[in-house]
């Protein structure tokens, strides 16, 4: 009688890895980029799909609910009430453009500019909101798009650091 020459780790990785990058690539082809005639609201350019014509994501409404749009409740981090914002998560934009980089240097209509670590949104569910309470945000609002991050659910989001990252008006993103 021969023993295996493998332990059970060995078996679970030559079972598994095959799965993971199956569901990956399955992943990967149903959210991919495609342009539209939709009014922009943000462009994404830098380390993205090398498929996305010209270098420039343009991203609009019928995108966001491509995408999937999502819900959050929350206070924002200098406002004691809470607002009912509707967005899409910024790893699932990620993701749908592609982007593979880890900073992400986002700009506004005031010019205010920052730079985010993009692993942010791998450790929470960070919202781009278009929508409070059920409304498309206005310029005036601070609209037509902000970052929304989960304060209420995370502590340490309270962190002074973190205030400047909620950026609103925002135009555009570069992933670096
Ligand atoms: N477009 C834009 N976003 C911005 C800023 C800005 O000047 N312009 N200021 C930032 C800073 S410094 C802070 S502290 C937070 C404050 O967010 P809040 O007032 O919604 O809590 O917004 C950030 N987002
Ligand atoms: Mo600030």
């Amino acid at each position: 009688m021969h023993h295996t020459r493998f332990g059970t780790g060995t078996w679970v990785k030559l079972i598994l890895v095959p799965i993971a990058w199956l569901l990956w690539v399955v992943g990967a082809s149903a959210g991919a980029y495609e342009e539209t005639k939709e009014r922009t609201i943000i462009t994404i350019t830098g380390k993205i799909s090398p498929d996305i014509p010209n270098g420039a994501a343009r991203i609009g409404y019928d995108t966001f609910k491509k995408i999937g749009v999502k819900e959050m409740e929350t206070r924002t981090f200098y406002s004691k009430k809470r607002y009912k914002f509707s967005g899409v998560l910024m790893r699932d934009l990620l993701d749908y453009v592609g982007a593979n980089g880890e900073t992400l240097e986002v700009t506004a209509l005031d010019d205010y500019r920052i730079n985010i670590p993009i692993a942010d949104y791998q450790k929470y569910d960070v919202l781009l909101a278009f929508k409070l309470d059920g409304k498309n945000l206005s310029i005036r609002d601070r609209g037509p798009a902000r970052i929304i991050y989960p304060i209420e659910q995370h502590s340490e989001l309270s962190d002074k650091k973190y205030a400047s990252r909620y950026i609103w008006q925002i135009k555009g993103m570069r992933v670096k």
